[in-house]
């Protein structure tokens, strides 16, 4: 801090250490600049806030690009039971792909980097609607280039993601481009939400729940918070975590998605050794779906992976008497009959007696369960209302 500092300022300069946000921090150091008496002593300081001011707004503007994901010819409205991108580097299959499973019209040919703009198709899942979309080709360098950060926030409002991979092509390098990519956006594949939480609670000072779980001193958590000067937060862990596990779990900016792998040109020359590469080094973290577009090889399966990615069930609906409703109600896993209830209409819940379930979910066909049931991929539901 530098000495002669205005009263004014010093107040200024005291809000600016207290800002927590960004957003906080950006207007107490314009503050302190507008405030300031400038001479000779205060020079050095001066400049060091302007940068640390520029440092902040691009931070900032980079954050913005990253949320919005509207007014762009890369946004993609959704539709269908959910939105799943093809991400892969060019010529690895991704136009072959969409045009196989929609039926759309993408471009497909040996010339690189011939999709642009994104190419959205429907594909009909045992009638169930499912969009794809296919995005430019990534490539090293991408989170920095043009259209990068846009088509990036596209892929951050996915509800899954496909790895397309060329068999023909060294496998490892295309998934290591790929994930660098996606990471430095913040998009983080197949990992879970570290088992920690870090709340700001405005008072108490620091709380620690679940420190037996760190593999360190209560210490270490301590001073790592003060030096981000948080106060007053609550810390809760309930499973083996790390600092830099803490950190991560206190970047919102990080997001957590689901993904599958494709794997490309499986008639190719040389395909096997690369799926077998491929299966060694991810199949722990990626469910991995060998196709061949050309030879119409694995695409069925290949459909039922895409479904599953979207962590969603399918369950048919039947009023006492009515028939089997044949397009299926599309609803997140876990859902309970409760969360069907709500998607039909309030009078499900005002006037419900009971259901009957026909199903996986059902200890035996028709079983009669409450609304806190919860339902299986496939299971119908009838209802009985008052
Ligand atoms: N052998 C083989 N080639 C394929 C297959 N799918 C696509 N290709 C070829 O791979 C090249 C790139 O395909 P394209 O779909 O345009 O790739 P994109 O750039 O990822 O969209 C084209 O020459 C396609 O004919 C396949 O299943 N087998
Ligand atoms: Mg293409």
């Amino acid at each position: 801090m530098p000495i002669n500092l205005n009263p004014e300022a010093q107040v200024a300069l005291r809000k600016l250490e207290e800002a927590e946000t960004k957003e906080e921090k950006v207007a107490a150091i314009q503050e302190l600049l507008q405030r300031m008496n400038k001479h000779k002593g205060t020079e050095k300081f001066e400049n060091q806030l302007k940068k640390r001011l520029t440092k902040l707004k691009a931070e900032l503007e980079k954050e913005k690009l990253r949320k919005s994901s509207a007014s762009s010819v890369f946004s993609i409205k959704k539709q269908g039971a959910g939105q799943v991108i093809l991400v892969g580097l060019t010529n690895t299959g991704k136009s072959a792909i969409l045009n196989h499973l929609t039926g759309a019209k993408a471009r497909v040919d040996d010339y690189p980097f011939k999709t642009t703009r994104p190419e959205v198709g429907i594909l009909d899942f045992n009638s169930v609607p499912i969009q794809i979309v296919e995005i430019p080709a990534l490539f090293e360098g991408f989170s920095d280039s043009e259209n990068g950060p846009q088509i990036l926030s596209t892929i951050r409002n996915a509800d899954s993601i496909v790895l397309v991979i060329d068999l023909s092509q060294d496998v490892l390098e295309q998934v290591n481009i790929l994930l660098d990519e996606l990471g430095s956006a913040g998009i983080l594949l197949n990992l879970n939400h570290p088992p920690v939480e870090v709340k700001r609670t405005g008072s108490g000072g620091i709380q620690l729940r679940g420190a037996q779980f760190f593999d360190g001193s209560p210490e270490e958590i301590t001073n790592f918070l003060n030096r981000k000067r948080m106060v007053n937060v609550l810390v809760r862990i309930w499973g083996k975590v790390s600092l830099d596990d803490i950190e991560l779990a206190m970047d919102t900016g990080v997001l957590y998605k689901k993904a599958v792998i494709v794997a490309t040109k499986g008639d190719l020359a040389g395909s096997s050794e690369n799926y077998q590469k491929l299966l060694n080094t991810y199949v722990q973290r990626f469910d991995i779906y060998p196709i061949s577009v050309f030879k119409e090889k694995g695409v069925e399966e290949f459909k039922e992976g895409i479904f599953k990615s979207l962590d969603v069930i399918r369950i048919y609906t039947r009023e006492p008497g009515n028939v089997i409703s044949d397009k299926p109600l599309i609803i997140e896993k876990g859902a309970s009959v409760e969360d069907v209830a709500k998607k039909l209409h309030t009078r499900f819940i005002k006037n419900f007696k009971y259901a009957r379930i026909y199903g996986k979910s059902a200890k035996y066909e028709g079983e009669r369960v409450g609304l806190d049931h919860v339902l299986n991929d496939n299971d119908v539901v009838q209802f009985y209302l008052n």
